[in-house]
């Protein structure tokens, strides 16, 4: 533990398997941790600007996560989004009465002209949070996914559609126009280390490596000799949480396996790490050129959190040139 607890680590994450890393991650390293979340699942509901992952990393860091759902603020009111559906507003997109303040005084900021790292930082400094979550842009990016319904916004089609819709096409609106923050690219410069979430490849991952600037600064990473680690989301064919089981179907067009997912990372990742579930699955990840790690990744408790982050960083530690 000693090696890896002077690490300068950063963590791509999106979405709750991101967040659970980060807080045994953040166990870890304190604020030698920082957290580059997906920005594409942002949403404006009652005309107020809502960032489901960074909120969910900001509230499992500060302590004060709904363990149950995984999303949202312990023992959350819901008596705004009552009294909202009473005035005929829609509400399945639901927002509690603390998660509200987040959002207020976010999208008050917001209106003003803040940026929008200026505002998250504001945000966690005020929770005591150790670690520095980055959005991975300030620019507005919007995660679509193409169904059979058409087009549909990521929280419709997550949260609205209970992600039963099939996925065939995924796309980011605003991508091109988007750049990496200065924050999130001085995050890679100074990195000693990278690891990727067990977050889902399609919509959690892959939006933040099209950050331009995003991909071009983990190779730079690479390139000093900065290792990157990635976690396996798919446990025993099946996802931990969320869609990317069916999506690594319907859009990689092969079984839901964790070397379906190291197939993705293939060519920037270096470690890549498998549940125990899924220890005979080593040779294969191993043939396409990844070293391996294999542990208990289902992170049920804050002693599991702390305890896989740990390996990880051991290995990424024990590996670096
Ligand atoms: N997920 C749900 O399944 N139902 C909800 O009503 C819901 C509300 C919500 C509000 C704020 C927030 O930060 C997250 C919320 N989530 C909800 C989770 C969210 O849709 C997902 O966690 C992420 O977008 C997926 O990474």
């Amino acid at each position: 533990m000693a090696a890896a607890a002077g690490l300068r680590v950063v963590e791509l994450a999106g979405g709750v398997g991101g967040a659970k890393l980060a807080h045994g991650l953040q166990a870890q390293l304190g604020d030698r941790l920082s957290v580059v979340v997906n920005t594409g699942d942002d949403l404006e509901r009652h005309g107020l600007l809502v960032c489901p992952d960074h909120d969910t990393v900001l509230y499992t860091l500060a302590g004060i996560d709904n363990r149950e759902w995984g999303w949202g603020i312990a023992g959350e009111t819901f008596a705004a989004s009552e009294m909202l559906a009473r005035y005929g507003e829609e509400t399945w997109f639901r927002l509690g009465d603390r998660d509200l303040a987040t959002h207020i005084v976010r999208t008050r900021r917001w209106r003003d002209g803040e940026r929008m790292t200026t505002i998250a930082l504001d945000l966690q400094a005020a929770l005591g949070v150790a670690a520095r979550i980055l959005p991975m842009t300030d620019a507005p990016v919007r995660t679509r996914v193409r169904t059979d319904e058409g087009w549909l916004d990521f929280q419709t089609y997550f949260v609205g559609r209970h992600q039963e819709p099939e996925v065939s096409e995924v796309r980011f609106d605003g991508i091109g126009s988007a750049t990496a923050t200065p924050e999130v690219v001085a995050a890679f410069e100074a990195a000693d280390a990278i690891i990727v979430a067990p977050s889902n490849p399609f919509v959690s991952v892959a939006p933040i490596l099209a950050v331009p600037g995003i991909r071009e600064a983990v190779d730079a990473a690479r390139g000093r000799g900065v290792p990157v680690a990635a976690v396996s989301g798919i446990v025993g064919g099946r996802a931990i949480k969320g869609p990317a089981d069916r999506m690594i179907a319907s859009l990689a067009g092969e079984p839901p396996t964790a070397v379906a997912v190291a197939r993705r990372y293939a060519g920037w990742v270096d470690l890549f790490v498998l549940d125990a579930t899924d220890a005979e699955l080593e040779g294969e990840v191993r043939a396409l050129g990844f070293e391996t790690l294999v542990t208990d990744t289902m992170m049920v408790g804050d002693a599991v959190r702390a305890r896989l982050a740990g390996d990880v960083l051991e290995a990424l530690a024990a590996r670096r040139r």
